[in-house]
């Protein structure tokens, strides 16, 4: 028989902080024993000339007055008592420059005291967004009016990590803005930063090209680009988009084969490719060279990012060692082979990306898996082993965690390719819980190599979902990597917080998401959060 067991936040916490309802945790948390009550609120800014302020001034305006899910106070107690009135809340910046980078300062300090007004005080426009959405966080239901409890509150808050992201791949299925959208308002949501967008691969080109307009067959994202940017922008997310390249690149044949090697060897795709459809840049051709750069430097300047993602991973060295053009060509040069035009396409590629200005970020084998040395400014992605986060560092590269074993959300679903025989691409589901566990800082003891991991992205390819699971793949478990990525794994009491005690708060979250209109996949039942114990 199984037990029900309502996972509760109020009794057992380690620490006062713990029975708050803000996801993710702040650093530093101190409330007092008073209660006070919330009419409607306005939201005024101090000194802002910035519209990221004052839009999201308006937007959490909106979403405080009109939230339909509150935490609600624990049901035992009935009505409490209230001992002031909150007045409204003020704002202030220091500065309202909204440069939005690796470097920005999102931390911010929220003072909500028994009885007048709250104040919000950040150095960047970005920690003023941050600490909105935490105000919002702390306002509770009491019977069918609001309440701030444990008032006197006093938050001073900072991320972990800098870099706190999610990966989404639009090419193997289709997204529509609207989604990608919402996306981006969950984000905001659990203080995400970073919107990794695997834009292309080899199934299909989604986003509009000036140079090549050939590539754009269909469903381009392209005219509602700045829109976009905006949008995240607006809610402190950086869009950070990926060219993956040499291979994933199928795509790019049915435009120009010329520049194509081992397209589309079906049903041998697996001799060439991870997976079908098979086709690569041809290396040896230094059109492949000037294709791409052309490429990068269209979008890097759609993109205004510093960081520019390259991909690199996954290429399939029979590919080139089959291909009739590769080998005449490695025949009437000798001493060079497969690796070293390989070595010679990154070079080139990231040393034009580094002309532009740019930041290149690539996945790891660019650095594990290739005679390549990258320039020690590039940021490395890390995905096919734990142990490629501490070895990346160790190299003295600035490293994100996407570990496949714990931050592949598509993983554990459906069936695709070596599925169809009984075997799984990538089982198995990864649980809040599994995520929630993983540390990207394990076995980095030095601390001038623990500053190197800049942070992590959960990953949402594509080959097995669509807008119709995006919300549920994605939350509340990229909420569970957003707490460890914000708040470390570790309290500011050397705590180092348990699934247990934080999953109540998470199902706080998972209910306030669903009442902002994302589909987040329930948790436990409803009845746990008003019956704790
Ligand atoms: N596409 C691209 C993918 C994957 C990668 N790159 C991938 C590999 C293994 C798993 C899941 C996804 N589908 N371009 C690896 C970075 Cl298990």
């Amino acid at each position: 028989m199984v037990r029900l067991n309502c996972a509760l936040a109020l009794l057992g916490a380690a620490s006062a902080a713990m029975a708050t309802t803000v996801w993710p945790l702040p650093e530093k948390f101190i409330t007092g024993s008073h209660n006070t009550a919330v009419g409607t609120i306005s939201i005024s800014a101090v000194n802002s000339t910035s519209y990221v302020l004052k839009n999201a001034i308006s937007r959490y305006t909106g979403i405080i007055n009109h939230e339909s899910f509150l935490a609600p106070v624990d049901y035992r107690q009935g009505i409490i008592q209230t001992n002031g009135q909150l007045g409204g809340l003020t704002v202030a910046v220091d500065s309202t420059d909204e440069t939005l980078c690796l470097e920005t300062d999102e931390s911010y300090v929220l003072h909500v005291p028994e009885n007048g007004q709250a104040t919000l005080k950040a150095h960047s426009v970005y920690g003023a967004v941050r600490g909105l959405e935490t105000f919002s966080q702390l306002i509770s239901a009491n019977g069918y009016a609001r309440v701030l409890r444990n008032t006197p509150i006093y938050i001073e808050d900072r991320p972990v990590f800098r870099h706190r992201g999610i990966l989404l791949d639009t090419s193997r299925n289709y997204f529509p803005v609207k989604d990608i959208l919402r996306t981006l308002d969950a984000m905001s949501y659990n203080k995400l930063n970073v919107f990794h967008w695997h834009i292309v691969d080899a199934q299909s080109w989604p986003v509009e090209s000036k140079t090549f307009p050939q590539l754009t067959a269909n469903g381009a994202y392209g005219p509602n680009m700045q829109t976009f940017i905006r949008y995240a922008k607006d809610r402190g997310i950086r869009v950070i988009p990926e060219f993956d390249v040499p291979g994933h690149t199928y795509i790019v044949g049915m435009s120009f084969p010329n520049i194509m090697s081992c397209m589309n060897k079906q049903p041998n795709w697996s001799k060439y490719a991870a997976e079908p459809p098979s086709g690569q840049l041809n290396i040896a051709k230094p059109e492949s060279i000037d294709f791409t750069n052309r490429v990068v430097r269209e979008y890097s300047k759609l993109f205004q990012d510093q960081v520019f993602h390259l991909g690199g991973d996954e290429v399939n060295r029979n590919c080139w060692n089959e291909d009739p053009y590769v080998r005449a060509y490695l025949a009437a040069h000798p001493g060079e082979d497969v690796e070293a035009l390989l070595v010679n396409f990154y070079a080139r590629v990231h040393s034009y990306l580094e002309v532009l200005g740019k930041t290149a970020m690539t996945w790891e084998e660019t650095l594990f898996h290739s005679n390549y040395t990258p320039s020690k400014d590039t940021i490395i992605q890390t995905w096919i082993d734990e142990q490629s986060i501490p070895k990346t560092v160790a190299k003295g590269y600035r490293s994100i965690a996407s570990p496949a074993s714990s931050y592949y959300l598509d993983c554990g679903h459906g069936a695709w390719l070596s599925d169809f025989d009984g075997n799984s691409w990538c089982d198995p589901f990864k649980t809040w819980m599994h995520i929630y566990n993983f540390d990207p800082l394990a076995n980095i003891t030095i601390p001038a190599q623990r500053k190197l991991v800049l942070g992590g992205e959960v990953a949402l390819w594509a080959e097995q979902s669509d807008e119709t699971v995006l919300d549920s793949r994605l939350w509340p478990r990229a909420a569970a990597m957003a707490e460890t990525m914000w708040s470390g794994k570790v309290n500011a009491d050397g705590h180092v917080r348990t699934t247990k005690e934080v999953a109540s708060r998470l199902h706080t979250q998972r209910f306030r998401m669903v009442g902002r209109g994302i589909g987040a996949e329930p948790m436990q039942p409803l009845w746990c959060a008003r019956n704790p114990g």
